[in-house]
């Protein structure tokens, strides 16, 4: 039995294949394993806003018979400050220090959201705040995105993938898309971890300066050229992240609308399925028919993170 002490990153999930076989297992019968989380108590934790996270999340626990709570930090808890060292006479009411392990006494396991600040790139990539629930909790964590992965997510495309796939070894583009707003990496480094972990032809296309952290995007191919990259697609993965390379870390370098996923441009792909994690701005990064389109799997990849929240958490209360 594959048991797990955190749930990071993909080399927590350990061997793919297995963690698959478990996903599909799951979703014949997801009532199976009812009793594994019977008085057992899941705490999510929100820094950030979210819909699917939070639904499929508590639903997988639901599911393994374990009872939920949900908290949203920035509403209704104390501010937190999450530095040491730092004189506490601001706006900032109690310490992670203190929160985090008597957030661990309530509970069994818990799910932890936090998004990258994308001011300070190294706070970021050291992942300073679900390192501290995994430090301080004294429970098994797990990532419901954090700030540089959201592995939650990238499970739940690789089981869509596998599910939609006809090719032994697919093309999957990740294409960068226009957002006004400065979106963190973590679900396109994320997306890159897994995709190169399952062996995919993989290839990720953006502008001149949205290149992502080399750790994540290594064995990657990367075409600058848009449309070059689209043709003989089999998936087409559109996201917006904010640059990562300094001196430009968490800016929003072009809004170019020529990058908008559009049906001219699923025209060059062989038939691609059109994938994106939701929440999606219709008409910045994709049009409306083509998300609207019957090779568009949004729905049944959002419905896949009930599935592969539930191999996790269940391998969490296995471990327990
Ligand atoms: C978030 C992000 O890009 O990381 C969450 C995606 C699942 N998206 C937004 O904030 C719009
Ligand atoms: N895809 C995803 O994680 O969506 P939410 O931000 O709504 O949870």
């Amino acid at each position: 039995m594959q048991t797990m002490k955190k749930f990071t990153c993909v080399e927590d999930i350990g061997a793919l294949d297995k963690a698959l076989a478990e996903a599909a297992l799951i979703k014949k019968d997801r009532f199976a394993f009812t009793g594994l989380g019977r008085n057992k108590t899941l705490l999510m934790i929100f820094f950030n806003s979210s819909l699917r996270t939070r639904l499929s999340t508590q639903k997988a626990a639901m599911n393994l018979g374990m009872n939920v709570i949900v908290l949203d930090v920035n509403q209704g808890a104390w501010k937190l400050e999450t530095e040491r060292g730092v004189i506490m006479d601001g706006d900032k009411a109690e310490h992670l220090l203190e929160a985090i392990p008597v957030m661990g006494c309530y509970c069994d396991i818990i799910g932890v959201r936090s998004f990258a600040g994308l001011t300070n790139k190294k706070d970021d990539y050291e992942e300073k705040v679900i390192s501290q629930f995994i430090k301080y909790s004294g429970k098994p964590v797990f990532s419901m995105e954090a700030a540089t992965r959201h592995p939650l997510q990238s499970f739940a495309d690789l089981i869509t993938i596998e599910e939609y796939k006809t090719k032994e070894r697919p093309k999957v583009v990740m294409t960068w898309a226009p957002h006004p707003k400065a979106l963190p990496q973590a679900v396109p480094n994320s997306f890159a971890e897994w995709m190169i972990a399952a062996g995919y032809d993989f290839v990720i296309t953006h502008p001149h300066g949205y290149e992502l952290d080399p750790a994540f995007t290594r064995g990657a191919k990367i075409e600058y050229d848009q449309r070059k990259a689209f043709e003989g697609a089999d998936f087409i993965y559109a996201k917006n992240w904010s640059a990562y390379a300094d001196p430009n870390y968490g800016k929003v370098l072009s809004t170019d609308r020529d990058w908008t996923v559009d049906a001219g441009k699923m025209a060059l792909t062989d038939n691609a399925y059109f994938m994106h994690c939701l929440p999606v701005r219709r008409n910045m990064i994709v049009t409306d028919d083509v998300i609207e389109s019957d090779r568009s799997i949004v729905i049944p990849e959002a419905a896949n993170r009930e599935i592969s929240a539930q191999v996790v958490i269940k391998r969490l209360l296995e471990s327990l």
